[in-house]
């Protein structure tokens, strides 16, 4: 195999962290008289914390300060947080463990390339932290996806060039940051969703070890 690397999106790909996503965006704005539904859910999978709240406010015709926007920002994170302290390492993904071992087994580069500022506190929770040579996250970028900027960042910490990067992604923003960053682009997920993506499959159990050491 050249020598490649491997940068992997956290929220959709190595833990399901969407679901307490939506309890926590659902419970911040019933709280302010908001309809919060799955279908708009969806639409923050891969979206940053701020430009999230932007959206539901939109939805909602909310206008509100800035002070208040930073309060309910801060409510929604200490909410999300009481769910992620008490996940483990069931809730990592079907075959995660298995592909991130073959990778480290072969001493090939691999990293995190999320837009959540929790990420390596999750990490951490299902105990895979020690599994990434490079970890760029929320807190290490201006641009959120589908600027290239995350998975740019960690090809530059890994020592690999972009197009030598393969990312695992499953939001279409993701997707898209990827090949801006001129990358392959693996899409976990939805077919008709991930549209743009180099190869898409369900999850990683439709990954077989052949496929990753041919790329
Ligand atoms: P936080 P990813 C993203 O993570 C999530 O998909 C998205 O729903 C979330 O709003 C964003 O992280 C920010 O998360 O509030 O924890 O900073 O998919 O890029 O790993
Ligand atoms: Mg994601």
């Amino acid at each position: 195999m050249n020598t490649r690397g491997f940068i992997f999106d956290l929220d959709g790909v190595i833990v399901d962290t969407a679901k307490y996503h939506f309890l926590a965006w659902k419970k911040l704005a019933n709280d302010i008289g908001i309809d919060f539904t799955h279908e708009q859910n969806e639409q923050l999978k891969g979206v940053s914390r701020v430009k999230s709240l932007e959206k539901i406010l939109s939805w909602g015709n909310k206008v509100i300060s800035e002070d208040k926007f930073m309060e309910l920002m801060g409510k929604k994170n200490d909410d999300y947080l009481s769910y992620i302290a008490q996940m483990d390492a069931h809730e990592i993904l079907p075959d995660v463990p298995k592909i991130l071992t073959y990778l480290t087994d072969n001493k090939i580069p691999v990293a995190l390339g999320s837009a959540s500022k929790n990420a390596r506190a999750i990490l951490q929770k299902v105990n895979l932290i020690t599994q990434f040579n490079a970890i760029v996250d929320g807190n290490d970028v201006t641009k959120a996806k589908p600027d290239p900027e995350v998975f740019l960042t960690a090809a530059q910490k890994l020592g690999i060039a972009p197009e030598n990067c393969v990312v695992f992604e499953d939001s279409l923003a993701g997707i898209q940051a990827a090949k801006n960053a001129n990358m392959v682009a693996i899409g976990i997920g939805e077919t008709a969703i991930l549209n743009e993506a180099d190869f898409v499959f369900k999850d990683f159990t439709e990954i077989d070890l052949q496929f990753i050491a041919q790329l």
